[in-house]
């Protein structure tokens, strides 16, 4: 089945940035894969929207702020348990930059998130305490849009809390599953687990691009 997007749908790309992408800080494996697929996307959207991680230096997810934590372990932040990251996408950062062969001309917006040290944000939605919002569901509703394509990095962490946020927020909401990545297989099976349970639908680029990913 093809699927045209309308002035009603939104392609939300993800965190497609150098420190996700290979050599970066926070690489997901085969990262860079998915630009060329999201680039035929765009081609079809009238709207994108794009996020940036945008930590300061002394970001509180960084496992470096916290003395004898390694990357990976957990901390308890004020809003709950908070995963630890290498440092990554440090505000004017080359790891903080877009993938420079992502298409980003025909954004039209860029949300960053993550910009508070005390907090994180995986979500293009809410910050990490859950209930701060970016302003991006106040966006998408002004415009008209009720429709939400997600795309990007990473599939288990900031596209799942994205899609998840999403569907929360009222939004018919679709992963387009090969224009994401995730950090490990296994993550990425229980979180499309997740996504799908909470009524998220799964989809591949063809439906939109007719080229086979
Ligand atoms: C992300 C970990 C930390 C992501 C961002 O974009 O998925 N993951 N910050
Ligand atoms: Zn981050």
């Amino acid at each position: 089945m093809r699927l045209s997007p309308t002035e009603t749908d939104v392609l939300l790309v993800i965190d497609v940035q150098n420190d996700f992408c290979t050599g970066g800080a926070l690489a997901v494996p085969n990262g860079d894969d998915i630009v060329p697929i999201i680039n035929r996307l765009q081609d079809r959207f009238p709207n994108v929207v794009l996020t940036q991680d945008w930590h300061p230096a002394d970001h509180t997810s960084f496992a470096s702020q916290h003395k004898g934590k390694n990357a990976f372990d957990t901390v308890t932040a004020a809003y709950g348990a908070q995963v630890l990251w290498p440092d990554h996408c440090v505000q004017n950062t080359p790891g903080a930059d877009l993938h420079a062969d992502l298409a980003s001309a025909h954004a039209q917006l860029i949300i960053r998130k993550g910009f508070r040290r005390a907090v994180d944000s995986y979500s293009a939605f809410f910050e990490n305490d859950r209930t701060t919002p970016t302003g991006l569901t106040g966006y998408l509703r002004e415009r008209g849009i009720d429709r939400v394509f997600l795309t990007g990095l990473a599939t288990d962490v900031c596209v799942r809390f994205s899609a998840m946020d999403a569907r929360n927020e009222g939004f018919d909401t679709l992963l387009i599953i090969d224009a994401c990545r995730g950090l490990s297989d296994d993550a990425v099976s229980k979180a499309v687990t997740a996504m799908k349970e909470a009524g998220v639908r799964i989809m591949e680029s063809f439906a939109v691009t007719g080229v086979a990913a």
